[in-house]
């Protein structure tokens, strides 16, 4: 499949000098094809390369790069500690690759180019991007995801948000996750559409970018709510889109007073892509991520009352967990379908309400899917913590935040934080910790978090 062709409106689509704005720098796609040619030319013949995934037009051409020669991107959260990054780098066998926008070399022509073949080798499988993502124990797992899964996912949500190349893309999030980097930025490459991306996801920087289509995330959405003359200045938008995790209903309701739009709600995991949706033209309901794209099929399974596991199947599902086939094994029905852990009902119409996580350990804070196990690892680590145990627990604002539980002597909370930031990445830093003389366990000696004190 490494020939699907991917970036079409890049390799096809109409130029201008404005094509594409990362954090207050323009290029159009001839500068972009010229930088990303240069990072083809260097990483042709690898396994994979890894890049420093930082919100720049230099993560865009790493990864266009990648995507010309054929060889699998592993972008790194730019402020991944040295527990994150170490093992990521271990995992997956990549190297970090430095950019130089300014370098330039001549990609070959659509059609032709070098990607044809490249990449279909054992362990990567074909794969375009490795993204690292969480579990509930252990250290994250790489998503192996195929470019015919990227094209089928980008075709299926600009049929539903009508998403064209007469769009502005705005938004401002991470270019190490499906939502920034594989709708946010392979998105525009391939309908078209120009991209701002903002930097950081402020609603001052949202409201001043002036265009017609918006990505966010809940707290994002929350946040602009909550500046009324940003909110305001979005009025003239086409389409305001959420999603990576539960939009509260109440920030559904001050969008829609505030912009006159009422947000489109969508669902997806790393390993499955963006898979059900609102559409633009159709109805929006707080609390309800709409109907199954197309091409996907979805199911509860052993729904009591209705509500149960998502599970879906289609052409946007990953490749596997790089190197754990027992763990993607696991991660499948025997009759094949993909199991979410998401908790879910599916209305008569088709529409998908998500309601909660099967696992407490996979918790999502800003958008972000952070497993337990990996923080608790974390603060193991430290010489003074004998015991830990995370949660997420309720917050108005990133919808979980991290709580730790420790047992620990001589070490202060906030040197705590301080060191599971600086060791995996500053998302995944416990925002509160608490310190117990024991944490509850059960008569087997398990550590039980349902009985701890209330963070
Ligand atoms: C704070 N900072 C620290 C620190 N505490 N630095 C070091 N050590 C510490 N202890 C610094 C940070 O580096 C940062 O600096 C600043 O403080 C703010 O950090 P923050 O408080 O963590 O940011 P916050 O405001 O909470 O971020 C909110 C947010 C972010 C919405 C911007 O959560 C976000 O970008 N979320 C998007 C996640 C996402 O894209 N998920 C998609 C997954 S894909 P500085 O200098 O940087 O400001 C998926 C599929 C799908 O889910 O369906 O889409
Ligand atoms: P990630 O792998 O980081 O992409 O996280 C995927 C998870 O994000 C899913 O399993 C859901 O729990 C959550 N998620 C994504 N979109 C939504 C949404 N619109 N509503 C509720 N949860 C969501």
């Amino acid at each position: 499949m490494a020939d699907v062709p991917l970036l079409t409106a890049l390799q096809g689509g109409a130029d201008r000098a404005d094509a594409l704005t990362v954090d207050g720098r323009k290029c159009s796609y001839e500068d972009l094809l010229g930088a990303a040619g240069a990072v083809a030319r260097r990483v042709a013949g690898a396994q994979a390369f890894a890049v420093s995934a930082t919100a720049s037009l230099e993560t865009v051409a790493a990864v266009v790069g990648g995507l010309l020669a054929g060889v699998p991107v592993v972008p790194l959260a730019p402020d991944a500690g040295p527990a994150e990054s170490e093992h990521i780098l271990r995992d997956s066998g990549a190297e970090v690759l430095a950019v130089d926008f300014a370098e330039r070399a001549h990609v070959p022509a659509p059609g032709t180019d070098a990607a044809r073949g490249r990449t279909d080798r054992a362990p990567f499988k074909g794969a375009a991007l490795v993204l690292y993502t969480s579990g509930t124990t252990g250290p994250p797992k790489g998503v192996l995801i195929s470019r015919a899964a990227i094209a089928a996912d980008l075709d299926a949500v600009a049929q539903a948000w009508q998403w064209t190349a007469d769009d502005t893309l705005v938004h401002g999030l991470p270019l190490f996750h499906v939502h920034g980097l594989v709708l946010g930025v392979l998105g525009a490459l391939r309908t078209g559409s120009r991209l701002v991306h903002t930097g950081r996801p402020t609603p001052q920087a949202y409201a001043a970018a002036g265009g017609s289509l918006y990505f966010g995330v809940p707290t994002v959405w929350h946040r602009v709510a909550r500046d009324e003359a940003a909110a305001r200045a979005l009025a003239g938008a086409r389409l305001l889109v959420s999603g990576s995790a539960p939009l509260p209903a109440p920030v559904f309701r001050d969008l829609r007073a505030l912009t006159g739009h009422e947000p489109v709600e969508r669902y997806g995991m790393t390993e499955t892509l963006i898979t059900v949706s609102a559409r633009a033209a159709g109805a929006r309901r707080p609390g309800a991520v709409g109907t199954a794209l197309p091409g996907i099929a979805t199911r509860i399974a052993d729904p009591a009352d209705g509500v149960g596991e998502l599970q879906v199947k289609g052409p946007t599902l990953f490749d596997g967990y790089l190197g754990r086939p027992e763990a993607t094994a696991a991660a499948y029905t025997a009759d094949g379908w993909f199991r979410t852990g998401d908790i879910a009902a599916i209305e008569a119409d088709g529409t998908h309400r998500i309601v909660g996580r099967a696992s407490t350990d996979l918790i999502k804070s800003g958008g972000y899917r952070i497993g337990a196990g990996e923080v608790e690892n974390a603060l193991l680590d430290h010489p003074a913590v004998r015991e830990a145990a995370v949660v997420g627990a309720p917050h108005p604002d990133l919808g979980q935040e991290i709580v730790a539980y420790v047992v620990a002597d001589g070490v202060s909370a906030a040197e705590l934080t301080d060191f599971v930031a600086a060791r995996l990445s500053v998302h995944k830093r416990p925002r509160r910790v608490r310190f117990l003389a024991e944490l509850p366990r059960n008569a087997m000696g398990k550590p039980q978090k349902r009985l701890l004190p209330p963070a």
